[in-house]
């Protein structure tokens, strides 16, 4: 019998399981390549009709298995490679023991457990549990777990599992010993966690709102616990942040973060251990940039979060998977946006969504925010599941105003806590609430594809109306050939002639609710009555809603926004509205043999931001970069050459050097000396905007700019300027380049996730000669392909980040990479199936790339053998959708 899920696996196939688990008691046993695990099921039936329990299971070794403590005969189950079946058990509750042998440190998939150096530890979302023991591994059933875990003390002196410690000590006689943990909170396997291993830690404590005294730990390798006091501080302050803008408050006795150095993703939310890579969590001003930093405290602020969306109530299936993962990014940005600026912060977000999400979901790999059908659920963890599905809750709190949001959160929470849950469910906690009609608005989560909107404005003197029409189409998407209207909510200011902002007054004299229209209709038109003089309309105003759009405005009214709107992003947006229209232009006139030409205007406008005191710094770094090379791409939308893309960007910002003139080292100059380094988002402001200059001023590559980069470069206290000082030299092909590489490996070369930023950067390098020197680089001492971080600084960023020289005009990328996934597919699918997903524009290319990346392709699909992970990734990247 087979006990494999069928593949594909769809949504509309869900059942609910036939067998639910109460308990689940583990007995693990380390062993580096024999660990033993014992695991005793409480099983009872879900259904009346009986049905023979049917259990996962991957890569394990059956040791032995008994029903209510006998062992069971060979003829009473079936083992396959995917899982275990008992056909015929009994009709009631009963017991399972189940005992298996695992092999950690051949586990070079890192699911399910496995050594990350001298650590034991797992992970075991999506579906990793089924590699430890077998079981039904699927959220939605949920048990207590009791975790005993022992190890040779010498090994593995620190056991850690989910919940609280209930008991440890000595094997007596032996040099083992054991630690056996408790986790209240029903869950599913997913997120369950064990740590065992040789790790230092460091420790606070934090009172709850309610009183509850819980221990925080940070556990980490020997010797870098003084690395963790960042991932401490941004601990507390999320703990205390949830408290404060959702009512949600912790609830074990304590709370431990797991740094590990091999982990396929960021990090992962198991229930009272977090498990992390270990980039997210060490942090030193000499080691780590701003950017880290706030990376680390944003995405501890996301698995902690995970606790009561994710963890209290999860996912019912994993076609759910955007309800805890949309809603916690939605979670973690808006404490972001709190703790630092939320201009700058919206802007930063939108920026990650339009390169990663924009371009996902106009590719072959586009899928909905809940998606109806997948083969591999590891490559569902995407920006749009993630990021569009945390649009979808902003748009949510955009409709229904705050406090309608809140009322449908709180109500979310009450109605779900302990239960596994749906995307419907989640809505209609909303909907009823606020006594509102979701049910157009569930599109967001059924229909792929960004909505093109378009906006025609006018305006009638005499009648004194400014009219809006506003038309939405949503592409077609693979297997979604048609779609339907959504529901877009479009935040608006009409600016009057002194920048400032005009009553919304709609024909009938109502108001519009706090400044939000929304289109429902596949077009319709807004009036807004008593404008007296044609406004300058700001549209989709903070992005209210994750849409292209395009509008009948003018460059002197982008202008006019850029230097007036009173939204930041919408300035921002007029900046970079002006600087595509201008840079698509350019790349058109590259490719016939023109010369690109300058728009004075763009330039006059870069130079009022750069010399407008009044803004925050992190505002003018971000204003003062144009669209990268993949924005562009993305809007040129068609036979795309990456070659010309690169010479069009480097002319703006050339002209943006030249015109801004001494306003770059007068700028540079006034933030040159920050202080002793602080990483907060001010501090982080003002070195964004120093090294924005520095690298303007460099783009002439004139021996003075270089030298004071170079200087920079020596001179640094902290690695933000150190960084920016490499990442300017590093594209100019002079032996300043070679020599401050050289010097920064020699600086650090202890430190493999500083290491990490040098194969980064050097994988970035705009120039053919930069195959070869990864190629070379993959043989570098430091580098390894079993260490996932290693694996996406350098193939990852030059796959990824180097947008001119994957795509090189000879398809030498293309082959580069389609050897790299076949090389590491047998040991990591996971990481080897989401290099892939660099082919994922192909389409888009100019016809001899296009060719040249069909063929790489075409070799991977017809490879011997794939993993799950990359086939699928391959199959639909080659699907022809039209
Ligand atoms: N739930 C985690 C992401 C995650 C998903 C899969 C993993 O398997 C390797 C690991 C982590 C999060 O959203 O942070
Ligand atoms: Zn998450």
């Amino acid at each position: 019998m087979r006990t494999e899920q069928a593949r594909p696996v769809r949504l509309s196939d869900y059942r609910p399981p036939a067998w639910l688990i109460d308990t689940v008691e583990l007995d693990v046993k380390l062993h580096p390549n024999a660990t033993r695990v014992r695991a005793v099921l409480a099983l009872k039936p879900n259904e009346t009709t009986p049905a023979p329990v049917v259990l996962d299971g991957e890569d394990l070794k059956l040791i032995g298995l008994s029903l209510n403590d006998t062992p069971l005969t060979a003829e009473q189950y079936v083992v396959t490679p995917d899982g275990l079946t008992i056909p015929q058990p009994p009709a009631g509750p009963f017991k399972l023991t189940i005992e298996t042998e695992l092999d950690p440190a051949a586990n070079t998939r890192l699911m399910g457990l496995y050594k990350s150096g001298a650590t034991y530890c797992t992970q075991c979302e999506a579906e990793g549990f089924r590699r430890i023991t077998y079981f039904p591994d699927r959220p939605d059933v949920m048990a207590v777990y009791t975790t005993r875990v022992e190890a040779e003390k010498a090994e593995a002196p620190v056991l850690l599992a989910n919940g609280n410690c209930i008991e440890a000590g000595d094997i007596a006689g032996t040099t083992r010993h054991f630690a056996v943990w408790h986790d209240p909170f029903p869950k599913p396997s997913y997120l369950f966690a064990l740590v065992g291993g040789r790790l230092g830690f460091i420790e606070d404590r934090l009172t709850t709102a309610s009183g509850r005294n819980v221990v925080l730990r940070i556990y980490v390798e020997p010797g870098k616990e003084g690395r963790c006091a960042w991932a401490m501080d941004s601990l507390k302050r999320s703990m205390r942040w949830d408290e404060q803008a959702f009512g949600r408050e912790y609830d074990l006795d304590i709370f431990m973060i797991v740094a590990v150095s091999d982990f396929n993703m960021g990090a992962m939310e198991n229930k009272g251990l977090n498990v992390f890579n270990d980039k997210y969590v060490l942090a030193t001003a000499d080691t780590a940039t701003d950017q880290d930093y706030a990376s680390i405290e944003a995405i501890i602020a996301h698995e902690y979060f995970h606790n009561w969306t994710g963890d209290r109530i999860t996912c019912r299936d994993w076609f759910q998977l955007c309800l805890k993962e949309g809603l916690t990014v939605f979670r973690d940005q808006e404490f972001t946006s709190d703790q630092r600026s939320r201009s700058v912060k919206r802007i930063a977000d939108v920026r990650g969504l339009r390169a990663h999400q924009f371009v996902e979901d106009a590719g072959p790999l586009a899928h909905p925010v809940r998606p109806e059908v997948y083969n591999e659920i590891n490559n569902f963890y995407t920006a749009t599941v993630y990021e569009k599905g945390a649009e979808v809750v902003r748009m949510l709190k955009t409709l229904l105003g705050p406090d309608g949001f809140r009322q449908g959160m709180d109500l979310y929470f009450t109605r779900h806590d302990g239960h596994a849950a749906t995307v419907d469910q989640f809505i209609a906690c909303f909907a009823d609430a606020n006594s509102a009609d979701l049910g157009q608005f569930m599109r967001w989560y059924s229909q792929a594809g960004t909505p093109d909107v378009a906006v025609t404005v006018s305006h009638d003197a005499k009648t004194q109306i400014c009219r809006l029409e506003i038309a939405q189409v949503v592409p077609p998407t693979p297997g979604q050939p048609i779609k339907q209207p959504m529901v877009i909510p479009i935040a608006l200011g009409l600016i009057g002639a002194d920048g400032r902002d005009l009553p919304l007054v709609l024909a009938d004299g109502r108001k519009v609710e706090r400044g939000v229209v929304t289109l429902t209709k596949p077009s319709d038109s807004f009036e807004f009555t008593g404008i007296a003089q044609r406004p300058v309309p700001s549209l989709n105003r903070g992005f209210s809603a994750p849409i292209k759009l395009s509008a009948n405005l003018s460059a002197d009214d982008l202008r006019f926004m850029a230097a007036r709107d009173s939204d930041p992003f919408n300035r921002w947006q007029a900046l970079q509205t002006l600087a595509t229209t201008l840079l698509i232009d350019n790349v058109s006139a590259i490719r016939t043999g023109k010369s690109p030409r300058e728009d004075a205007g763009l330039l006059a406008a870069f130079a009022a931001i750069l010399n407008d005191r009044d803004l925050e710094p992190a505002f003018v770094a971000l204003a003062l970069t144009p669209p990268s090379e993949a924005d562009i791409a993305r809007d040129i939308g068609r036979d795309v050459d990456p070659e010309a893309i690169f010479a069009a960007r480097k002319a703006l910002r050339t002209a943006m050097a030249a015109h801004l003139g001494t306003a770059l080292p007068e700028t540079y100059q006034r933030f040159a000396a920050t202080g002793p380094y602080s990483p907060d988002a001010a501090s982080a402001g003002r070195r964004a905007l120093k090294n924005a200059c520095l690298d303007l001023l460099a783009v002439s590559a004139e021996p003075a700019a270089i030298a004071r980069v170079a200087s920079q470069y020596a001179a640094a206290d902290n690695m933000t300027d150190r960084m920016a000082a490499l990442a300017t030299l590093s594209v100019h092909d002079l032996p300043q380049r070679e020599a401050a590489l050289g010097d920064f490996y020699r600086r650090f070369e202890s430190d493999p996730l500083v290491i990490d930023k040098w194969f980064t950067l050097q994988a970035m390098i705009p120039e053919p000669g930069t195959l070869a020197r990864v190629r070379e680089l993959t043989n570098h001492p430091a580098f390894s392909f079993a260490n996932p971080n290693r694996i996406r600084a350098l193939i990852g960023a030059f796959a990824q980040s180097n947008q001119k020289e994957f795509n090189r005009g000879d398809g030498a990328g293309y082959e580069f990479l389609a050897d790299t996934v076949l090389a590491l597919d047998p040991k990591n699918p996971q990481v080897a199936a989401r290099l892939m997903t660099a082919f994922r524009s192909w389409r888009a290319l100019e016809p001899t790339r296009r060719v040249k990346a069909e063929a790489a392709l075409r070799r991977v699909a017809a490879a011997a053998s794939l993993s799950r992970d990359v086939k699928d990734i391959v199959g639909r990247t080659l699907a022809d959708n039209s």
